[in-house]
Formats: structure tokens, sequence, C-alpha cells
């Protein structure tokens, strides 16, 4: 489990993946309370889709210090 959880989700950049992580989570839980609360005047925003923005890029990203050989990149 943390074997899968270290290698697959977060990699060597773990705290930007981290970073990613938690902001993916608030898009997610966000957008999915607003589709499914019932309330037509309720949906998705603005801030759902810059925080996934902001998931996805700092989970691509790479944390300072780590070399590219340990990011895979060479
Ligand atoms: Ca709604």
């Amino acid at each position: 489990m943390w074997t899968f959880i270290e290698r697959q989700l977060l990699g060597a950049s773990w705290r930007t993946s981290i970073a990613g992580w938690v902001c993916l989570g608030y898009a997610g839980l966000g957008a999915v309370k607003a589709l499914l609360d019932g309330d037509p005047s309720t949906s998705p925003s603005v801030d759902e889709i810059v925080a996934a923005a902001a998931g996805v890029g700092l989970i691509a990203a790479r944390d300072n210090g780590v070399s590219s050989k340990a990011a895979g990149a060479q």
C-alpha cells in the first residue's frame, strides 16, 4: 500500500505531488458536490477548473533538488 502510494502517486518529487493531489482532491470533491447536491443553482465553478489545472501541473512538476536521473528524465 505505502509502496504503491510512494512510487505511483508521489514519485521522487513527493512534495509537489502532495500539493498537486490536494488541489485535485479539492477540485474533484467540489465539482462532485456541486453536481450531486440537488441544487440547480450550483454547478462546478472556475475555482475547481483552476484547482484541477494547478493539481495536474504540480503532479507533473519536479521538486527542487531532485536530479534528472531520480526523476526519470534521462
Ligand atoms: Ca448542483
